[in-house]
């Protein structure tokens, strides 16, 4: 089976981004400016990780995302974070969202439906995909403090919904309990990236999962 991949830029006047992803793990193009940082970036036999967004929670989150989905990845992003985080959290979302759909291709010999629970100590997270078409999120975290790290909390549901928006699929995530903020929001990536990695898994046939016939 070949792997599925994308490369894609996407750059506005908030954001520059290049991203690369496979979602069967290997080698991957990576950028310079990606190897370059240290915040999030691991190599293993199956997967090369690089995530260097500028703000360092959110490599953190995007890496444990790409680590427990299976995927490789390589993302950098020169964001206007003069400003604050919100352009860049949410464009790297989007970026994210546009080629992960780019690389999953037409959802054919999918089994469509993912569900993850992830623990991290104290904090539980329960994430559930549907490879739709439909772009949709439930995303609900019930996070307390104003920022973690240079990441407002206020992103990270939106970092889920824009990566949902551009992917196309329906995702809804909740943190079902945990003390420590950091906790709860990695628990809640980590639930998505298993889910994830469960709904993009191939039947090996090439039905279209869906009563309609069609997604
Ligand atoms: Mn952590």
């Amino acid at each position: 089976m070949s792997r599925r991949t994308a490369t894609l830029s996407r750059n506005t006047n908030e954001t520059k981004i290049q991203v690369s992803i496979s979602l069967d793990g290997g080698d991957i193009s990576t950028s310079d400016s990606a190897t370059a940082s240290t915040h999030a970036a691991q190599n293993s036999k199956s997967q090369s990780i690089a995530v260097n967004s500028g703000i360092g929670f959110l490599d953190h989150m995007l890496h444990a995302l790409a680590k427990h989905s299976g995927w490789s990845l390589s993302l950098t992003c020169d964001g206007d974070l003069h400003i604050d985080d919100h352009h860049t959290a949410e464009d790297c979302a989007l970026a994210l969202g546009s080629a992960f759909k780019e690389a999953l291709g037409p959802i054919v010999g999918y089994k469509r439906f993912g569900t993850g629970f992830a623990p991290l100590d104290e904090a539980l997270s329960r994430a559930v995909v549907d490879l739709s078409g439909r772009p949709h999120s439930v995303v609900e975290l019930g996070l307390k403090r104003e920022m973690i790290g240079q990441l407002s909390t206020e992103m990270i549901p939106h970092v889920i919904a824009s990566f949902a928006q551009n992917a196309g699929i329906t995702v809804h995530v909740d943190c079902l309990r945990g003390e420590n903020d950091h906790h709860r929001a990695e628990s809640a990536f980590k639930a998505l990236a298993l889910a994830v990695k469960e709904a993009t898994t191939r039947t090996g046939g090439n039905e279209v999962p869906s009563t309609k016939g069609v997604l």
